[in-house]
């Protein structure tokens, strides 16, 4: 993808998320929504080296993740809304996302939960030799999981096609990282002495993200084993939910205001009035509007559909 093609993408995923937190107050959406306005840059950049046959799993944070690989923006709003038209049949909601199609392989609300599923992938790929990566994200938080540790373990010891992608948003909900970690750990360098190669990176810088990720890949695809990236990001609006919370306590507004002068799409936002930009807001805008339509007009699942499933 050309700059451009990474900048179009990131805008898309930040309209989606944004049209999420303005009808979000009309109780039509009830799930509980994490979003990642601010951190664009991470899904796109990552997912833009990814084939279709690639795969990837996210977290409860999983919006960006799942449009950025392609997933369909129909299915997903209809499962935030609940309605069996979503990609879980509405009954799993933003966190529990998933698109086999395009090789998004699912989203869960347990933190680390998805890691060892990817690891899982990668290992099916290596016995059926395909040259596939196995991608997963996960927040800084995840590191703290003990599943992180033994996972990334068995993944080098087979020498698994596994890229591991930790964000950074400084944040596991309401707590820092300076009152979760030693202040002098950098998580890339301490995952590095598991005896994997780490790298680290700005994870608003599109473009960035896309490089190393390139290597990381070439690295893996020529029997390396599993690579591990940490990029820094920031989350603008609050943990769990539409709204801004800098004034709730345990984050200052000057260092949210430092993030957004950083924001991945600056050079977007900076140049609106441009035509061609001008055409991509009407653009996904009237997309957008129309996936929410068809996410309102469609069905709530049936006691059928949910007994489907339990059965299934
Ligand atoms: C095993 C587990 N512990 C606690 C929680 C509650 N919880 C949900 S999200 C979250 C924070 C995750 O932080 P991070 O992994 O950094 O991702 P971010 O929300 O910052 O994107 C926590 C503690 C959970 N879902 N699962
Ligand atoms: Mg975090």
């Amino acid at each position: 993808m050309n700059l451009s093609e990474l900048q179009a993408s990131m805008l898309r995923i930040r309209l989606v998320e944004e049209s999420i937190a303005n009808k979000y107050s009309e109780q039509k959406m009830r799930c509980p929504t994490h979003l990642s306005i601010g951190q664009e840059a991470i899904a796109v950049g990552v997912c833009s080296n990814l084939t279709n046959e690639d795969q990837v799993l996210s977290t409860h944070r999983a919006h960006a993740h799942y449009l950025a690989k392609g997933g369909c923006l129909n299915s997903m709003l209809a499962e935030i809304y609940g309605k069996v038209t979503g990609c879980s049949k509405g009954m799993g909601g933003s966190m529990h996302l998933i698109d086999k199609s395009v090789g998004f392989m699912g989203s869960t609300a347990i933190v680390g939960n998805t890691i060892p599923v990817a690891v899982g992938l990668a290992l099916a790929m290596k016995i059926q030799e395909k040259q596939l990566v196995a991608c997963v994200f996960f927040g800084d938080a995840a590191i703290e999981a003990g599943v992180f540790y033994e996972s990334v373990n068995f993944a080098i010891i087979h020498k698994l096609p596994v890229l591991f992608i930790c964000e950074n948003n400084l944040y596991s909900v309401y707590s820092g990282l300076e009152v979760r970690q030693p202040k002098e750990r950098k998580i890339f360098k301490m995952v590095k002495a598991f005896g994997i190669e780490t790298n680290h990176g700005d994870g608003n810088n599109v473009q960035e993200v896309s490089s190393y990720v390139k290597i990381a890949k070439d690295k893996i695809l020529s029997g390396c084993g599993p690579q591990f990236l940490e990029f820094d990001t920031y989350r603008w609006r609050e943990h769990c939910g539409p709204n801004y919370d800098n004034d709730i306590g345990y984050r200052e507004e000057e260092e949210f205001l430092e993030w957004v002068k950083k924001d991945p799409l600056k050079s977007v936002y900076d140049n609106k009035d441009q035509s061609s930009i001008k055409e991509f807001f009407s653009k996904f805008n009237e997309e957008i509007k129309k996936a929410h339509q068809f996410a309102d007009n469609s069905e709530f699942p049936s006691y059928d559909d949910f007994q489907h499933i339990v059965n299934s």
